[in-house]
């Protein structure tokens, strides 16, 4: 028998710094009634999706930064989210700031997803990975991007989950330019890959690339698709917030690496396809065999240790207020 998926990607337009996370809240439980009636088993929210995407500013003080996180999930602001999604018996992805005092030494910062089951249990949980940015001010730009200073390194590497009747894997923004990211979550039978993004259409280190930017957001997650014979759901916060143009295009990619579901606009629109995880089999028993193609002993070089590369560490560790 086909085990299949309807899969719904919920792209939010822009939020405001002064929007509250009651009215973000709102936004995806509107989402969330659609997917409903559409028939959706899963919706997808975008990554940072409870506020605006706070690295773009500069912040001296601690505080400042830390009214951007979530102290515990769900909270009283997102749990009409969790109970929306229990009444429908639709499974979610949620992307949030997450400040947690979870081991011994101090607070800890990470930009973090959750998938949430259709009984409103959290069954998962990714912390970012590759972060993306500077740590140090640039007064210059029109933007910061500053999530080396405000987040530190995900450090629950790239598991997957046996949920949905599939396998599925997480990740965030970023994390989606890597060919490793999707590569680990293949190795373990990801069928399903989930994402959410905040990606400005003006990169002020590389200007040039302005105009590539829809071009290789979906160049990296169809390759990522095609190459793990993987479904995967790329989902936007888009639109002009706070001044700062981010890319739409919210899609649903199936195995072969084809789009079969793409966001028009730059607002609040949800999409959804069904994902038929039979599919993920034509690539993986044929082009990208695994066990009879891949030779892993010429790929050293890629877990080997860094060397020559700097990188500060302890990002997102101050003291919180
Ligand atoms: N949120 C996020 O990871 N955005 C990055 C922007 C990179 S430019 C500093 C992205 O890869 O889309």
């Amino acid at each position: 028998m086909a085990r299949t998926l309807t899969v719904g990607a919920a792209q939010l337009g822009p939020i405001a710094r002064d929007e509250s996370r009651a009215s973000a809240v709102r936004r995806m439980i509107a989402l969330l009634d659609e997917a409903s009636l559409r028939g959706c088993d899963l919706v997808v929210f975008p990554e940072l999706a409870l506020t605006t995407f706070f690295p773009r500013w500069y912040m001296e003080d601690q505080a400042d930064v830390d009214a951007f996180f979530e102290r515990a999930m769900p909270n009283p602001d997102v749990q009409p989210l969790f109970d929306r999604a229990r009444e429908a018996g639709i499974g979610f992805y949620l992307g949030y700031a997450e400040l947690t005092p979870d081991d011994d030494d101090g607070w800890h910062r990470y930009n973090t997803a959750i998938l949430v089951d259709s009984a409103g249990a959290i069954v998962g949980k990714y912390r970012k990975v590759h972060l993306p940015g500077h740590y140090e001010h640039e007064p210059d730009w029109p933007f910061q991007h500053l999530e080396k200073r405000y987040f530190e390194t995900g450090n629950l590497g790239f598991p997957v989950w046996q949920a949905f009747g599939a396998t599925v894997g997480m990740c965030i923004c970023n994390d989606r330019r890597w060919p490793e990211t999707f590569r680990v979550m293949g190795l373990q039978g990801a069928e399903l890959v989930l994402l959410g993004y905040n990606t400005p259409m003006h990169y002020p280190r590389m200007p040039a690339h302005d105009s590539l930017q829809n071009f290789h957001n979906h160049l990296v997650m169809q390759a990522g698709a095609y190459q793990n014979g993987t479904w995967v759901v790329g989902v936007a916060k888009a639109g002009r917030e706070e001044g700062c143009d981010l890319i739409g295009q919210s899609c649903i990619i199936a195995p072969t690496g084809e789009i079969v579901a793409m966001c028009a606009t730059l607002e609040d629109e949800l999409v959804v396809a069904r994902c038929d995880f039979d599919r993920c089999r034509e690539i993986r028993r044929n082009i990208f065999d695994f066990a009879l193609h891949r030779q892993p002993q010429h790929y050293g070089l890629i877990t080997a240790p860094k060397k020559g590369e700097t990188e500060k560490p302890g990002g997102g560790r101050e003291q919180a207020a």
